[in-house]
């Protein structure tokens, strides 16, 4: 069966691919797994039907046959452990590809997207030009760690991964925020991330054009 996936029927970045549905359809290019999406609007969202699969009323979920996951990191390992491409074959490495995954979602992704909401939902309050430096320090708190850790190499452990996926997804919500830049490697990691067909492919698909330019 073609798996189906539940993506924002318009997406409040319009099209930059920073939505979490981004990683699940470059996981399906990564490995060759065609997809349908179905879109669902805000509202829809918080409707039964929804959160029979996605309790807390949000995208990404996934359904194949009778089995329906949400949470984007279990959907990408989901995919990753049933495909070839995405994980090592040998156990050890495999294990740390998706050591990696964790690091990205548990440790990484939680300070940047504080820094979002700080960004983006908090500017308007009083405190807020005072607390921003101390998000931006916790931010940088893990991206000195990962530079060092990655240092010249081209992904975190060997050949790109399920792991790889996950940091870069993670990483490339900070591009705003012009952080990325104090880390030229960590920067040209995630260009690299960017650079591979099939994250080009996801891209695509997940882009809505402005409505003056639509065809
Ligand atoms: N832990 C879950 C997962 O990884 O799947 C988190 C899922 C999640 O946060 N989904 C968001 C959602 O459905 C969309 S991705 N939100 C609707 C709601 O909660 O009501 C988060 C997101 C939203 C917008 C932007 N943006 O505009 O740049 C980026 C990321």
């Amino acid at each position: 069966m073609t798996p189906i996936i539940t993506v924002f029927r318009r997406s409040p970045d319009r099209g930059r691919g920073l939505a979490r549905d981004m990683r699940v359809r470059w996981a399906l290019e990564e490995v060759g797994q065609p997809y349908d999406v179905r879109p669902v609007s805000f509202a829809e969202m918080k409707e039964a039907a929804h959160l029979a699969l996605q309790p807390f009323g949000q995208i990404p979920t996934y359904e194949d046959g009778g089995l329906v996951l949400f949470e984007s990191g279990s959907i990408v390992l989901h995919v990753a452990e049933r495909h070839a491409g995405l994980l090592p074959d040998d156990a050890d490495a495999r294990a740390r590809a998706i050591t990696w995954m964790f690091a990205a979602l548990n440790t990484v992704e939680p300070p940047i997207l504080e820094l979002a909401t700080a960004r983006l939902l908090e500017s308007d309050k009083p405190w807020s030009a005072a607390r921003l430096p101390l998000v931006e320090g916790r931010v940088r708190d893990r991206l000195k760690p990962l530079s060092d850790r990655l240092a010249d190499a081209e992904w975190l452990d060997g050949a790109f991964s399920a792991g790889d996926l996950m940091m870069v997804s993670v990483l490339l919500r900070l591009r705003a925020s012009g952080l990325l830049d104090d880390y030229p490697n960590l920067a040209a990691y995630v260009a690299r991330g960017e650079a591979r067909p099939a994250y080009k492919r996801a891209f695509a698909a997940q882009y809505t054009p402005p409505a003056g330019e639509r065809g």
